[in-house]
């Protein structure tokens, strides 16, 4: 690949990595934490859906803050930018470099560095790997209050970063209430360490949830200090299958009221994303009734019910009361429940896989769509009709560049995941899809971005979502923290232009 890879983005005036650069990296971090060689450079230069890929010729891992920061401020001496990264799960292209910019890993900073067993304090290193995290504290007893499908890779400081919502939001709210301090070394080399993790502490602004979110833009966040809760020691899930929209919103409104504090996920997917999973998946859906024949049931929409708490035997009692009686007035059509701990496994995969399997024929085009819940599946079929109108959609017809729209989500956080499945990136798609898609949110007074945040895929499109005097004073914020714009350039709303690397 080579600049042309993103010929609409002028590459700023940043300085080029030198041997004398690279030769400084090394002597911080040891020369086997430095990466050059092209194959091995890959892995950092590419996003997951391989849809962004930047040609970075460097790549650094420190082991310690200290190294962090003196990295920095090589940088910012030299005017050099970088891009953190943390386990490139994210989708909006904004963990990879889109030029030459340096990549700052965090895997090589992964230790947990304390926990406090009586208030469930844990403080650990950015580049902690989420599952390891919440491994960690299921023997104590404790839950992080985060889980997501690319919780085998991605780091908890990566879904700081981000601002990760997921699939337990419903039940212990966003990053912003449970993380308590921030340890990030500032663009200039600086660190910034709000560790001491008070739960309450008004003394001035809160700094920290500045970089909650701040998408790499600001800091590098090196440790994380964050309440967990104590894990629910039963756990149950209902997956169901509903006949119309309208059935999914009366469930999710009842199962507020009858399961109340119980309630722990309540996740929807239609039809087609279960398709699209199943041929992924490749195994018998959970409602198909032992029918090897039965592809996907033939309900519109299915909803994940999943409770949490500390007996199961009132648990078990709750749920069954809630599932007669919406089965019983016709809500619910169908429903199995979670027998044991490798059901519920399995049940969560036909959620959690919708992901993957929406880029396995080729390409998808993601939106992440915060909207009122009465509205939100209009879009998807608005999105139907409009590519069918244009000739763009087809199941069986692979002459046709769309596969299908498939829509899923934390409808229980009024966020729904709108996935375009093509077989190649087409500009053709792309363009009868945006700004569309942006402007049609923004006339149902949703947001562009729910939790995958800005990136480089959406972040000239924030003034569907914000006002000018937000976008200005978010610009302020960042000249003040990063004058000469070094940390993740391209990627914040002061950047100039968008683009992907298929134009
Ligand atoms: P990366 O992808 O490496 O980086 C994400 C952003 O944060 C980039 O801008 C990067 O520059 C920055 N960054 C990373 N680490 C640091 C750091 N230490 N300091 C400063 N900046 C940093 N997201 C959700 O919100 N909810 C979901 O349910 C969800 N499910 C997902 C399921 C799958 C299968 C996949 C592939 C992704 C999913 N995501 C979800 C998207 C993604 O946001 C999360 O996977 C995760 O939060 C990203 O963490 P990461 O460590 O991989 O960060
Ligand atoms: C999820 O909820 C993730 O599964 C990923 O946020 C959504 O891939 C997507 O569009
Ligand atoms: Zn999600």
């Amino acid at each position: 690949l080579t600049a042309e890879s993103y010929p609409q983005v002028k590459r700023q005036d940043f300085c080029q990595i030198t041997p004398q650069a690279v030769d400084f990296f090394k002597s911080v971090v040891g020369e086997s934490a430095v990466v050059t060689d092209p194959d091995d450079l890959l892995f950092y230069n590419e996003d997951q859906m391989r849809k962004y890929r930047g040609q970075s010729s460097l790549c650094v891992k420190p082991k310690t803050t200290q190294q962090v920061s003196e990295i920095v401020k090589y940088c910012h001496e030299h005017k050099l930018a970088l891009v953190p990264q943390g386990g490139n799960t994210g989708l909006v292209g904004g963990s990879v470099p889109v030029f030459d910019e340096i990549v700052l890993s965090l895997s090589g900073m992964n230790k947990i560095r304390s926990f406090d067993h009586t208030s469930g304090i844990l403080k650990a290193d950015a580049g902690l790997i989420l599952e390891n995290a919440d491994n960690f504290l299921a023997e104590k007893g404790y839950i992080f209050p985060l889980d997501l499908g690319a919780k085998g890779s991605c780091h908890i400081g990566g879904n700081v970063a981000a601002n990760a919502g997921g699939l337990r939001l419903l039940r212990y709210g966003s990053l912003h209430g449970s993380v308590l301090g921030l340890e990030v070394v500032l663009p200039d080399g600086t660190i910034y360490d709000s560790m001491n993790a008070l739960r309450k502490d008004n003394t001035g602004y809160d700094l920290k949830q500045l970089f909650i979110g701040s998408e790499g833009t600001l800091g590098v966040i090196t440790g994380v200090s964050i309440l967990c809760p104590a894990r629910p020691k039963a756990v149950n899930i209902a997956f169901l299958g509903l006949e119309s929209y309208e059935a999914v919103q009366n469930t999710f409104k009842r199962a507020r009221s009858e399961l109340c504090e119980i309630l722990s996920a309540f996740e929807f997917m239609d039809r087609q994303s279960q398709w699209q999973a199943k041929r992924f998946l490749k195994t018998l859906h959970p409602l198909a009734q032992d029918d090897p024949d039965v592809d996907v049931p033939e309900y519109p929409f299915y909803v994940l019910i999943e409770t949490s708490g500390s007996c199961k035997e009132h648990d078990d009692a709750k749920l069954e009361t809630f599932l007669e009686s919406v089965m019983e007035d016709g809500t619910v059509a169908d429903g199995v429940v979670s027998q044991d701990e490798s059901q519920l496994k399995t049940l969560w995969t036909w959620r959690e896989g919708i992901s993957e399997a929406s880029n396995m024929d080729g390409g998808v085009y993601k939106y992440d769509v915060s909207l009122p819940l009465p509205v939100m599946y209009d879009l998807i079929e608005v999105l139907r009709a409009r590519l069918d109108e244009h000739g763009l959609r087809s199941i069986s017809d692979a002459s046709k560049p769309v596969v299908d729209v498939v829509g899923y989500g934390h409808i229980g956080d009024g966020n729904v995941h709108v996935n375009v499945v093509v077989r190649e990136y087409n500009k053709t798609v792309e363009k009868c899809l945006e700004p569309y898609v942006y402007q049609w949110i923004s006339d149902h007074h949703g947001s562009i971005s729910a939790e995958h945040g800005l990136g480089f895929q959406k972040k000239n499109y924030i003034g569907y979502s914000k006002s000018e005097v937000e976008i200005a004073l978010m610009k302020d914020i960042k000249s003040k923290f990063d004058p000469q714009g070094i940390m993740n350039p391209y990627k914040s709303s002061s950047a100039e232009a968008n683009g992907s690397r298929f134009d």
